[in-house]
């Protein structure tokens, strides 16, 4: 059993994707990011940057005490080595499924991330902030079209954590992006959300969250964008 500590956003997604692919056994121990929940001092223990989301498996694969792993890359790569299942096998192909899940970890989230922020949540509309990063989501946009032309997946035939690292992360109308000069991401991206375990993960979203507040309120704002080091406790 795997508990996994979640809210429904993005990074979150790209878990309940994995989880419900594999149809591993988990259950959902919700962290409202926007009420605080991520500073409560049980889940920092598990999730020390108090940020979703993170995990504890109970019934490691070296059947020692439980195993908890934050940040999601190193989630999907765990998970990914415990079942063997959305991971290539041989050494080539694993080399390139850890360089997009490092591009999605280390440029899409944190870039379309200050997209959304600056276009979003910013209380000044900065034209500065959002041109920039409104044009560095159309490049890593254009970046994936050109690695999926030709390819079902980011590494071909096969569907792996690169894809599920990438998919949450591309919601082209709240990044002032039009799908339609990206072919090859748009048909990968129907092509990901008709799977079954997809919309099982969506679907679990809706369960644990079934009126997300947009836009944030006055106190979610200053929970989420006023934090300095006084919360690392
Ligand atoms: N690099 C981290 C980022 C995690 C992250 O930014 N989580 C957000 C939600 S998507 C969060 O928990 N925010 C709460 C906060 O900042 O207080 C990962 O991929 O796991």
């Amino acid at each position: 059993m795997i508990d996994l500590y979640y809210w429904t956003t993005p990074n979150g997604h790209k878990i309940t994707m994995y989880l419900e692919e594999a149809g591993l056994e988990y259950r959902i121990l919700p962290i409202n990011i926007g009420k605080g929940d991520q500073f409560g001092a049980a889940f920092l223990k598990v999730s020390p940057n108090n940020k979703i989301p993170a995990l504890v498996d109970h019934a490691p694969a070296d059947g020692g005490k439980p195993i908890s792993v934050f940040e999601s890359g190193a989630m999907l790569l765990y998970l990914a080595g415990k079942t063997g299942q959305f991971i290539p096998k041989d050494l080539r192909g694993q080399v390139e499924c850890l360089e997009w899940v490092m591009w999605q970890m280390g440029g899409l989230g944190p870039m379309l991330g200050q997209n959304h922020h600056f276009n979003h949540y910013a209380p000044e509309k900065l034209p500065y902030a959002i041109d920039r990063y409104v044009k560095e989501t159309n490049r890593l946009y254009g970046v994936l079209d050109k690695r999926l032309k030709g390819r079902d997946f980011i590494l071909g035939k096969q569907y792996s954590i690169a894809d599920m690292a990438a998919y949450p992360w591309i919601i082209p109308d709240r990044q002032g992006q039009d799908i339609d000069e990206f072919p090859s991401l748009k048909r990968w991206k129907a092509a990901i959300r008709s799977r079954p375990a997809t919309e099982r993960a969506y679907a679990k979203a809706k369960e644990v969250n079934p009126t997300p507040s947009s836009p944030r309120t006055e106190e979610e704002r200053k929970i989420l964008f006023g934090q300095d080091r006084s919360v690392v406790k």
